[in-house]
């Protein structure tokens, strides 16, 4: 099969050009809250967290983009002027104060203008501001338990559904929060280290036998969000999805009324009907 070198040149430019349509089209069509084919950004922002993390995380790639090409071409100039063939004769300069004070200083202010802006993410991130309501998040081997002991304590599993989509992100009983509420997410392990991560909502905290760790988001978009254990924790680690039902706050508190029978049945739950019993 021979092929001439003009045609193969066109049919790769085809390829390529369909292939930049392809991601261009890709994130515009994907759904909000889980991956999408040819994905390249970071998933879209549903928390003011998560919109500070893509700011800073594009603020660092203009950042380092600048740099580099800074030292290229500072690079492509000493390859090109100063080589043997082209100067001959090196000069025999040691030192020149005003430029070591430069690149000192400058690269100082640099790590400075950096520090500013990502110690306040930080704060952002672990200061939990006063909940609205708190989720307690166990995991186990190999699916997720939450418990609502602000809404009538009750708990329930949430597994992996093979056959809902997205394709092993579906669950068989989500995590439901209200929207624009401050939900403190309070995590814990019961057999090994796991980790409850959600990237539409920038959290990702480890789930720690004997431990409780705390995080917060403020879901401000109703929908679907899906997010995946994130320690590797044994055999079925890729198996136990995290999905999370953003609602209104009417749809949650109906959605409390029936979840509160629902799993009344739930062995985890006798010492909260036990409790509700003697009151
Ligand atoms: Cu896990």
């Amino acid at each position: 099969m021979k092929m001439s070198i003009g045609r193969m040149g066109r049919q790769l430019l085809g390829v390529a050009v369909a292939g930049m349509a392809f991601v261009a089209a890709g994130p515009a069509s994907a759904e909000m809250g889980q991956p999408a084919p040819w994905e390249h950004t970071l998933q879209e922002a549903a928390t003011p967290v998560m919109e500070n993390i893509i700011w800073f995380h594009n603020f660092l790639l203009v950042l380092i983009t600048v740099i580099t090409l800074f030292v290229l071409a500072l690079l492509v100039i000493v390859v090109v002027k100063f080589n043997a063939k082209a100067n001959p004769v090196p000069s025999r300069t040691t030192h020149n104060t005003l430029i070591e004070v430069a690149w000192t200083l400058i690269p100082v202010l640099i790590l400075v203008g950096i520090a500013v802006p990502s110690f306040r993410l930080l704060f952002l991130e672990l200061d939990v501001p006063k909940p609205d309501l708190t989720v307690k998040v166990t995991g186990k081997q190999w699916y997720w338990s939450y418990g609502y002991p602000d809404n009538g304590k009750f708990e329930f599993d949430s597994l992996l559904d093979k056959d809902k989509a997205p394709r092993l992100l579906g669950v068989d009983n989500e995590m439901v929060v209200p929207v624009n509420k401050v939900v403190r997410v309070q995590t814990t392990g019961a057999d090994v280290i796991h980790s409850f991560a959600v990237p539409a909502f920038g959290i990702k905290i480890d789930s720690v036998p004997g431990r409780l760790n705390e995080t917060w988001f403020k879901a401000t978009k109703t929908g679907m969000f899906y997010g995946q254990c994130s320690e590797l924790c044994g055999k079925d680690h890729a198996f136990m999805p995290i999905a999370v039902r953003v609602v209104s706050d009417q749809e949650f508190a109906t959605w409390v009324e029936g979840a509160k029978k629902k799993f009344a049945t739930n062995p985890a739950n006798s010492y909260a009907s036990a409790g509700q019993a003697a009151q």
